[in-house]
């Protein structure tokens, strides 16, 4: 198994997290993202929507969505399970992580693609150039406004995003915040308590650092 990988984008990192958190080690090669490698013709044999991460089976098949990788390694390592243990935790981690990329990732996505120079024409990412459009990037940041209210609100009621224990909806809403604050700059607001005493948790773990 070998997975095609970015350290410093966010969409690899939810799968490095997650094998951080299994105990697995696994081959790695870098796409360069800067030198727009995943643009080339030798990458887009592997994934032709061109982005990473990519998980590279050892058959040759390519996965190339973070859910759908992350969803093959629960089967291959079950333990620590982060897909829950039964039919009702399976279906609210689906469900927060479908919310996650949809509310929080795609909206800091949104909020950045259209506003950072560097990525002029890039606006979505993929084989086909799109021109920014700045009205998008001020309503993505509104977004990411109401996605860590939602976050808030949860974590009120629940210790972690998708119930008491943690699972792969914390991977991937803590990596969002980071992403949120780190490349978009966009604050965590001091009012929300609740999603600043997860943050600080989770970021706590070891395998925040992968
Ligand atoms: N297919 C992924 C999305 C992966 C993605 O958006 N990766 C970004 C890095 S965070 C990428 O490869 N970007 C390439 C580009 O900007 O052209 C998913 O499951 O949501």
């Amino acid at each position: 198994m070998k997975l095609y990988d970015f350290p410093m984008a966010p969409s690899p990192r939810r799968v490095n997290v997650f094998l951080a958190e299994k105990g697995i080690e696994i081959e790695k090669v870098e796409v360069d993202l800067r030198q727009a490698e995943q643009m080339s013709e030798a990458f887009k044999l592997i994934n032709p929507h061109c982005t990473v991460p990519v998980l590279e089976l050892d058959d040759g098949t390519y996965i190339s969505s973070i859910d759908a990788i992350n969803r093959y390694l629960e089967e291959i390592y079950p333990e620590p399970p982060l897909f829950g243990t039964n039919a009702k935790e399976r279906a609210l981690i689906n469900d927060w992580c479908h919310y996650i990329n949809v509310n929080g990732f795609m909206a800091v996505a949104e909020a950045l693609r259209n506003s950072a120079s560097r990525m002029k024409d890039r606006a979505i990412t993929g084989p086909h150039n799109f021109a920014q459009i700045p009205e998008l990037a001020a309503r993505g940041r509104e977004r990411v406004g109401y996605f860590f209210e939602d976050l808030n609100a949860q974590l009120a009621k629940t210790k972690y995003v998708a119930g008491d224990a943690y699972s792969v909806a914390d991977v991937g809403a803590m990596v969002v915040v980071d992403f949120a604050t780190g490349m978009a700059k966009i604050e965590l607001p001091e009012s929300l308590t609740n999603l600043k005493r997860w943050y600080m948790e989770v970021s706590a773990r070891p395998s925040a650092s992968a």
